[in-house]
Formats: C-alpha cells, structure tokens, sequence
C-alpha cells in the first residue's frame, strides 16, 4: 500500500488522518492520502511566503533552469508516471504513456523555454518612455481535477513558478498519486523549499481553504462547472486574479462533403479518448443528412470494436472510469436518455470482464440517437462515454445547434473543404474550435471557454500574463 505525504516547506509532512485511494480498475485500494485541513494549508502558505522574497529575485532564465531540471529528472520517471496514472484513473496505460506522461515532462519543458523570451515591453512617446514589465503574483493556489491529474497540474505549476510566483497545489483526492511522484522529483533536484507546496485532501477542505486564504493572490482552477461557480462567489469579492477551466458539452460536426471513413476515427477519438472523461470531449456529434445513412452504420461499428479492458494492457483503447460513483453518474444519463426517448446504439451497459475487473468501473463506450438537441442529455456535461448523435440540413441549422448549450469550451468540423470548415468553426460560440483533427496541442496558443465553461486563458503567454503583474513605469525624457 502506497502511503503519501503532504509536501511542504520541500519536506514530506505525514498525516494522523488519511483518505483512500481506489483503484477504479477491480475495486482495491492502493494508497492512503493525507485528509489535510486548514491548518495544513496555513502551514504551506507559510512555507510559500517565506520563499516569495529569494525565488522572485532570481531572473527568468534562473527559474527556468530549474524548470528544465524538473523535466528531465520527469522524463527519466516517464513510464512509472504512465503506471501511476492508469492505476489510479483506470486509464488505459497506452494512453497514459502517450497524453500524461510526455504532457507533463513538455509542460516544465516548453514553459522553461518560452518564459526566456518573454520579455519587458517598450512603449516610446514623444516625451517619455513606458517601461511594462513582468512582476509575480505572490501565492498561487492551484486546484485541479482527476481526469489529466499530472498532465494539469504540471500545466500550472511550471508557468506559475517560471513567472516568479510560489504555490500551494491541491491534485484531486482521487488521483493522488502523480502529484506525489511530482514532489519526490522536486526533493530530488532540490528546488528551494517553500517554491512548491503540495497539499492532499478533499475539496470541501483543502480547496475551500486555499481559495478562502487571504495570502494566496491567485487561484487557477481546473474542475466542474458547479464548483467553479463556489470559487468564483469565493475569490471574486477578494479580489484574487481567477482562471476558471471548466466543463465542456463539446460539438463534432461532421458536413456532407466529409471523407467518411478518414473521419469515423476521429470522431471516434474525440468522442471516447480517456473514456470521454476530458473536457475537450465531443460529445455532441452533429451529422449531415446526406451523410447520416452511410455515416452512422459505420460509426456505431467502429465503436462497438473498441477494445474496453485491463488498463496496463497494451491492446486495451478504453479503461475504466474513474469511480463507481462517477460510473453511477454517467449511467444514471443513460437513463435519462432513454426516459427522454433516446434508442442507445451500441454500449450502455457494463462490458462482463472477467475478474478482477468483473468489479471495475467499466461501461462500454455508447450512442445515443433520436433525442433532440435540446434534450438534458444533449446539453449537460454527463463527462463519460456517452455521445449524442443528431441529423442536421444545413452548415447553419449545424452552427445553430452546436451553440445550444450553456457550455463553450471546444469543437470539431470533419470536412473536405478546410476553407468551409474554417468558416463554419468560426461561428461557433466555443474558446476553441479544430477542423479535421481534434485535440491538436500547441502548447503556445490560448486555451479556455467562454459561457459556463470558464474564465480567462491559460496556455503560452497568456499563462505567463495571468501568472505575473503587468506594471507600467513611465520615465518622463530629461
Ligand atoms: O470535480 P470537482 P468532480 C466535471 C465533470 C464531473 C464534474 C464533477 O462533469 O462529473 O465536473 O467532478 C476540488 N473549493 N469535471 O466532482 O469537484 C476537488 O477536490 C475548492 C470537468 O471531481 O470540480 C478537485 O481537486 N476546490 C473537469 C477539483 O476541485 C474544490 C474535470 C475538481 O473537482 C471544492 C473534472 C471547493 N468547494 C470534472 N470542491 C474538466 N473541466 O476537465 C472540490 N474541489
């Protein structure tokens, strides 16, 4: 049994009380986590403050150095991150190696060399000069979610602390174990105490605690939709600069002129990748009449195929979901779907594996046609694998209906034409949008929503401006 610690102050701090860890794939538990409270969270912030003065005087190349020792010292622990991770999300572990894994080593990576060019602005007048330059923040409360648990937390981390900022970091109680690898790896290079503190625990503790505390400045969440608002009603009256990435109710929109065989996977991919459970996730596919009849066959048969299975295999393509709970939720929509009149197409039940994972949190990959656009399981983020599949007339009846939610975080447009498909992506009412591939990352370009799927953009420099303080200094000419 795996027993981790709070990291704080660069040490490992044990616990008297503790939750479990389960992993989703058979039921077993694999590790105790610290069930830390607000004095905890007190105790880093302290920790955080005591090393603001000395990591915020070094220059960016300084930090960035040890940004790019991190990685390596990462990289090197490559493969035991892609275990970890499977073992605590029931992510299949190809996965885990291809996304979590080479994601967080790129993280520390790419923010080490981007910050280096990130430099103080010049703005000449006739009688003075502007000087804008770059300072931190202070303390960085960083909240994030299960789903890409070191994927996301090194997305934040490595530009908050590149920027000149120190922090207190809560990964989610189900997924604890990545975070833990994390600090062993901090320890091990010898980032100077108090830069990273990592806090385990629930969210109603250790979450609430970090976004109530009036000594962290900022607050960059990652998580639902219903606890985003929580934080926001939290830190807006006091002040805290905010990034809230939220869910997603994400549209495919498939158009008539779409090679219908190179597109199945793709749709496939971003419907289902991590069991649908990424935020990005197309959900919502949006097909042509005058493609559904040979489309959709073709789809539901390339889904059901989908090998669903024990997540350390390498043939496996889908793993279990993170929880039974969750499971219970994303199922309870399926449900819905058929009180609503919904006709499932292929999945919506458990897969029968064989033991252990007879008593995993698997449910196999589902499409359900025949529901309106407008129905709840068409408009609320179910976060599992379960897509809806609507026929559409037109390119505009397509746009109409892919802005029918709440949400705004991503989409995709499958096409022929990429100029049609870059007209289409541009009506739709999302922080993102892709044509012909889906969750294609340059680490440099704005990432978020709009509408209930967040506030503020992360991602190349507009993480490195949300994490630091623009300042002006106007020098008057002598
Ligand atoms: O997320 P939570 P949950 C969506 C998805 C899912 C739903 C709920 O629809 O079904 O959210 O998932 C911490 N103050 N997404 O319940 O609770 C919590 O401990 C401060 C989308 O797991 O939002 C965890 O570290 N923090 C999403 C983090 O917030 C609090 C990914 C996210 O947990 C807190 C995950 C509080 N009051 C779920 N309560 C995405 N956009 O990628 C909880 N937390």
């Amino acid at each position: 049994m795996i027993k981790i610690h709070n990291f704080i102050n660069g040490k490992f701090i044990a616990s008297d009380k503790n939750l479990e860890d389960i992993n989703p794939a058979n039921g077993e538990k694999i590790a105790y986590i610290p069930n830390s409270n607000r004095k905890d969270v007190d105790l880093a912030v302290q920790a955080a403050d005591s090393a603001r003065e000395s990591w915020s005087a070094l220059s960016i190349g300084e930090r960035a150095f040890w940004l790019g020792k991190i990685a390596d010292a990462l990289e090197i622990r490559s493969e035991e991150i892609a275990s970890l991770e499977s073992l605590d999300t029931g992510k299949p572990i190809s996965l885990a190696r291809a996304v979590d894994a080479s994601r967080s080593v790129a993280n520390f990576r790419f923010f080490g060399e981007f910050a280096k060019d990130f430099q103080q602005e010049n703005f000449e007048m006739d009688d003075a000069t502007n000087h804008v330059i770059f300072k931190p923040v202070g303390i960085a409360g960083l909240i994030t979610p299960w789903n890409l648990p070191l994927y996301l937390l090194s997305w934040k981390i490595a530009p908050a602390i590149v920027m000149g900022n120190t922090v207190i970091a809560k990964p989610s109680e189900l997924t604890p174990l990545t975070a833990n690898l994390l600090a062993e790896v901090i320890h091990e290079v010898g980032l100077p105490k108090g830069v990273v503190n990592i806090v385990h625990g629930l969210g109603s503790d250790v979450g609430q605690a970090i976004v109530e505390h009036p000594k962290i400045n900022l607050i960059s969440f990652t998580g639902g939709t219903t606890t985003g608002k929580k934080v926001a009603e939290i830190a807006a009256p006091m002040f805290k600069k905010l990034s809230l990435e939220l869910g997603g109710k994400n549209a495919t929109i498939v158009l008539d002129d779409a090679d219908i065989e190179a597109t199945i996977p793709g749709v496939a991919r971003a419907g289902f990748l991590n069991q649908g459970q990424v935020c990005l996730c197309g959900s919502r596919i949006f097909v042509s009449k005058k493609i559904w009849d040979d489309f959709v066959p073709k789809f539901v048969n390339y889904v059901k195929n989908m090998k669903i299975g024990d997540p350390s295999s390498d043939d496996s393509e889908l793993g279990a979901l993170v929880s039974f709970a969750h499971r219970d939720k994303v199922e309870s929509y399926i449900h819905l779907a058929q009180r609503e009149g919904g006709e499932i197409l292929c999945g919506g039940k458990s897969p029968g594996l064989d033991a252990p994972f007879d008593k995993g949190a698997f449910l196999e990959p589902t499409i359900v046609s025949g529901l309106s656009h407008l129905s709840r399981t068409a408009t609320e983020e179910i976060f599992g694998p379960v897509v809806t599949i609507h026929p559409f007339e037109s390119d505009k009846e397509a746009i109409e209906m892919a802005n029918c939610t709440d949400y705004g975080l991503a989409g995709s447009v499958w096409t022929g034409d990429s100029e049609r498909g870059k007209r289409v992506a541009e009506k739709i009412e999302t922080g993102m949008v892709w044509v012909n591939t889906w969750l294609h990352r340059d680490l440099r370009v704005p990432f978020g929503g709009i509408k209930n799927s967040g506030v503020g953009r992360e991602g190349g420099r507009w993480s490195l401006g949300f994490f630091s303080e623009a300042i002006n200094i106007c020098v008057k000419n002598s």
